[in-house]
């Protein structure tokens, strides 16, 4: 038999997450919650200046859009970015149809996606040669997915998705550079810092 040839389009410029993160983090004034990913999306996120509404996920691949969608549908008035890699994404794929479901219009997801699992020795993802990440969205019902095909795209795609009546979801081709940054690991300080920032806890 032979390999699939259904490779992902390539007609979209290989970007950087570290940059790509501080553009998004430069158009937030509305204290929107961003939720980092396992390992370099949090990094990168911590890296580009660490905000109250900043969570920042450890340890567990796949987890960044399901928490990232109990506080879009939590806290309805308040936008909600997600921050995920490729390999986590694939590995949780049952959210995406959960959030076209829902549809929880405040919620706008990122995928950054190398084709590699970058954080453990940079073995391939299926993302690298078969899985396109955006049609899979759209097919789980996401109509609003789209690759940034350069930087001026990812920006307008962020601006758009502030405004937008359902959930968005971005789809980035990144480089394979580690991130930049590294947060605390410290589960509980991360929890309690992204509740107050949530206005959910009190000062104690
Ligand atoms: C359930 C589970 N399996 C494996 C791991 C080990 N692991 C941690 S991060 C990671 C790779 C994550 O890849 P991706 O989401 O594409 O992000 P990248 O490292 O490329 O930025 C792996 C395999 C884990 N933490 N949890």
């Amino acid at each position: 038999m032979n390999p699939p040839t259904s490779a992902p389009a390539r007609n979209t410029k290989v970007m950087n997450r570290f940059d790509l993160t501080a553009r998004l983090v430069a158009r937030l004034k509305n204290e929107e919650a961003v939720i980092g990913g396992i390992g370099n999306t949090n990094f990168d996120l911590w890296a580009a200046g660490h905000r109250p509404q900043n969570f920042y996920m450890l340890g567990s691949m796949g987890l960044t859009l399901p928490i990232a969608l109990g506080v879009a549908l939590a806290q309805p008035q308040r936008r909600v970015f997600a921050l995920e890699g490729d390999g986590s994404l694939l590995m949780q794929l049952g959210c995406l149809s959960t959030i076209a479901a829902l549809a929880p219009q405040n919620l706008c997801m990122i995928v950054m996606d190398n084709g590699i699992y970058q954080i453990t020795g940079a073995q391939p993802t299926p993302a690298a040669a078969v899985a396109d990440i955006v049609a899979i969205a759209a097919g789980c019902g996401l109509a609003n997915s789209a690759w940034a095909a350069d930087e001026q795209d990812f920006e307008r795609l962020i601006e758009q998705s502030l405004s937008a009546t359902g959930p968005t979801l971005i789809g980035a081709r990144i480089d394979d550079r580690p991130g930049t940054g590294t947060t605390r690991r410290d589960p509980a300080q991360i929890r309690e810092r992204f509740m107050l920032g949530l206005g959910v806890r009190q000062p104690l």
